[in-house]
């Protein structure tokens, strides 16, 4: 059995009816042969001993003194301090009189992470044996586009199709150029993509839909309570309206309008074992602002005993500061070359027990293009982050794990999403009400031009076909969470402190907090790391 990490080493120690200090097995896995020491440190233990100490290992290292493993680099002493229980600051969750919430009743307990000492006696320690992961939805080696016209009037067309079918069964629609020459007074239904909204000079709303035939002006009068919908729409998003023809047949006066949505009757799928998943993003590894204290009790806290369900690590983007991203961004560098900041974040990696199953998709820091959907990174740099063996894909892409469907997506139309929408309904507060337009629109960048690039391919990868069972966030360093109709939203904060440019526009980052979902309940609990 190989014994490369903490955790294996744990359960074999377990095996053999052994307890052991923390710091016995943090020795242990650092030589270059754990199998072997361990060996060596079982046979001279005294027969009564049931617990390996730090000083028996220690006294058997230095007889011997066996090669430090040059992969390893983190403080010798880190592991054993255990940090303080920190309260649960109250990140910002659903409000469960929010009207577009199932039950807004995420259960959390707030009570830190703490890296107790290790026991391996107790029979919950049990080897891990996560599944792969299963992906789809990757744009990884099927890129197509070549950023031309006709690109993106294809990308546009998929959009419309396989969005427009989730709307055709709710209403009885007729395209553009039929409604055009229907007479008035007549009840029809269209179903396009928003191409204008505009309020007239009466204060009514003229909101322009367009389909494969042509444009047709749909107007929603101020007093109606659809009303109340039209500051949620984007540009480029696909609706549903219902309504009856002007008397020239020249409007069309909406009664009703729909989105794609997710169905209220949606059941998610959940692990048949007790298994959970942390949800991670936005690490910055490379800013001075990168918390690598807080990281480190984090995987600290990812080899006690309490995380042993813990299997999976899902890191959705922005692995490092990366360089040019922002105006002055260099100033607040630590390292300032793109490959040093990606091998500094692979040792930060190789502190995560390597039986977890890492999955990891881009940000808009990382080094890959910027426009979306983004590639998974490149062969030189999955060689540099080789160390976990980490599934490395796209960013958006769907992962399964233990038969729960988790849709990640680095969320930089978040901030889209926010800057358009009224506070009460999007917000840095509340980045989880801002993901629930994103499932309700199904598409994770409805409206792109403003913070979102979009790279024309001849499909739209960024439409969310298939259900979610959970959807992972992050890119505005806000903590948030709650269930949209059954699907757990997850924006999963950031381990960087405020940088000097956010604090100029009040930003005002949630640190060092680990979301862990129950994979077979989708309960969440909180885990702070700060
Ligand atoms: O994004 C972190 C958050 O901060 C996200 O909401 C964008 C915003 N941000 C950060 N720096 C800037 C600059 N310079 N301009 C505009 N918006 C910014 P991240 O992707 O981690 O930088
Ligand atoms: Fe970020
Ligand atoms: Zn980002």
């Amino acid at each position: 059995m190989p014994l490369e990490t903490p955790r294996r080493i744990v359960t074999e120690l377990a095996s053999r009816g052994y307890n052991a200090e923390r710091e016995a097995v943090t020795l242990l896995a650092r030589t270059s042969d754990p199998a072997a020491a361990l060996e060596r440190a079982l046979e001279t233990v005294p027969e009564d001993a049931l617990k390996l100490s730090a000083a028996h290992v220690r006294s058997v290292l230095d007889s011997r003194d066996p090669a430090p493993d040059p992969s390893s680099t983190s403080d010798p002493d880190a592991d054993a301090a255990s940090p303080p229980p920190t309260p649960d600051p109250s990140p910002s969750v659903d409000d469960p009189s929010t009207p577009s919430t199932s039950d807004g009743t995420t259960p959390v307990e707030g009570d830190g992470g703490t890296a107790a000492p290790v026991e391996t006696g107790g029979s919950g320690n049990r080897p891990r044996t996560p599944q792969a992961a299963a992906i789809a939805g990757d744009i990884t080696g099927r890129s197509t586009g070549t950023g031309e016209y006709g690109d993106f009037v294809t990308v546009f067309r998929d959009r419309y199709e396989r969005l427009s079918r989730k709307l055709t069964g709710r209403v009885n629609h007729r395209p553009t150029t039929a409604v055009s020459n229907m007479p008035g007074g007549e009840e029809t239904a269209l179903v396009g993509m928003i191409n204008d909204v505009r309020s007239t000079a009466s204060g009514h709303w003229l909101v322009e839909l367009e389909d494969t035939n042509g444009v047709f002006p749909c107007l929603v009068l101020k007093d109606k309570p659809i009303a109340d919908l039209v500051d949620e729409l984007l540009l480029d998003e696909v609706i549903a309206v219902e309504g009856s023809l002007s008397g020239d047949g020249g409007v069309l006066f909406v009664d009703s309008l729909h989105f794609p949505e997710i169905p209220r009757t949606h059941r998610p799928n959940t692990a048949d074992r007790h298994v959970q998943a942390a949800l991670v993003s936005d690490v910055h590894v490379g800013s001075q602002e990168f918390m690598g204290e807080a990281w480190s009790r984090f995987t600290s806290w990812l080899h006690t005993e309490e995380a042993a369900p813990v299997e999976y690590l899902l890191i959705a983007g922005d692995m490092v500061e990366g360089v040019g991203v922002y105006p002055n961004q260099d100033e607040e560098l630590s390292t300032i070359d793109i490959y040093d900041q990606y091998e500094e974040f692979s040792e930060y990696l190789k502190e995560v027990p390597g039986d977890l199953e890492i999955v990891m998709i881009p940000g808009n820091h990382d080094a890959v293009r910027l426009a979306e959907p983004q590639p998974a990174f490149d062969e030189e740099l999955r060689g540099i982050m080789s160390a976990h063996d980490a599934r490395i894909t796209g960013n958006p892409s769907t992962v399964t794990i233990e038969g729960v469907n988790v849709l990640m997506y680095h969320g930089v139309s978040l901030d889209e999403v926010i800057a358009e929408l009224p506070e009460h309904k999007a917000s840095y507060d509340d980045p989880h009400l801002a993901m629930y337009h994103l499932l309700k629109k199904r598409h994770v960048a409805p409206q792109y031009g403003g913070h979102t690039r979009l790279a024309p391919e001849e499909r739209d990868y960024l439409v969310i076909d298939d259900v979610p069972d959970v959807f992972h966030t992050g890119h505005v360093h806000k903590l948030g969470y709650g269930k949209y109709n059954n699907v757990l939203a997850i924006n999963s904060g950031c381990w960087q402190e405020q940088t000097d440019f956010q604090k100029s526009v009040n930003i005002d980052p949630d640190h060092a907090f680990a979301p862990i979902v129950d994979l077979d309940t989708l309960e969440l609990t909180i885990r702070d790391f700060n």
